[in-house]
């Protein structure tokens, strides 16, 4: 067995949030007077909260107008919007496969990792009761650096005390394959092939995974 710890994603991977995310960046443009579409909004998966902000004033051809207070305000004023929305996620939103799929990496003395942009994490994982199946849980209150930078992923298999070679990553996001593969990490992509590159395996969703198999990658 070469695989000594299981990194996952969690917006895409483990969750849809990126509905939820989609909601609140809508709500924001059209205050500020602009359609933000799903496919512009495909464009924010895995990206910092900021830099989502950027791209969406580069929808509306906003960018550039605002100073960093007004950015900040818009930003926490979405956040406000995505919270009341996520506060009221339960157990039935997590995506399937993935409750097995933790057990099952466990089950093998595999130790298992969230790595995630997000600073609402803790609050998604407590309404969805998954947080006792994380070993470590990193997120975007922990780097400073956004995907594809590995910050997220060696800081996880830090603190399981794991060797990144040792590591496998599951992603959604072109970002974090990229990101994983900058760790020296083995990346599953959670997708479709058409849409995504640079990983070692791709599945359509964690039902699709079998740790057993994942382990002597
Ligand atoms: P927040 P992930 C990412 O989560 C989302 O995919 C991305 O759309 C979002 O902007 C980012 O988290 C930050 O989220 O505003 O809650 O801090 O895919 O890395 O789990
Ligand atoms: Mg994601």
């Amino acid at each position: 067995m070469s695989i000594k710890a299981a990194l996952f994603d969690l917006d895409g991977v483990i969750v849809d949030t990126a509905k939820y995310h989609y909601l609140a960046w809508k709500r924001l443009a059209s205050e500020l007077g602009f359609v933000f579409t799903e496919k512009d909004n495909e464009r924010l998966k895995g990206v910092s909260r900021m830099r989502s902000l950027e791209i969406l004033l580069e929808v509306g051809g906003l960018l550039g107008r605002f100073s960093d207070e007004e950015m900040a305000e818009m930003a926490a004023r979405k956040n406000e919007w995505y919270v009341q929305y996520i506060s009221k996620m339960d157990e039935s939103e997590i995506l399937d496969g993935t409750v097995e799929c933790l057990k099952g990496f466990r089950a093998l003395g595999v130790k298992t990792a969230l790595g995630s942009a997000s600073k609402n994490a803790m609050l998604i994982l407590g309404n969805l009761k998954l947080t006792p199946y994380f070993d470590a849980i990193i997120d975007g209150t922990k780097v400073s650096k956004a995907k594809p930078d590995p910050e997220v992923f060696l800081l996880g298999a830090k603190e399981v005390g794991v060797d990144p070679k040792d590591c496998v990553v599951f992603e959604d996001a072109q970002a974090g394959i990229e990101a994983a593969k900058n760790a020296g990490m083995k990346a599953i992509a959670i997708g479709k092939p058409e849409d995504l590159s640079g990983y070692d395996k791709i599945c359509k969703g964690l039902h699709e995974v079998d740790p057993e198999e994942v382990i002597n990658m």
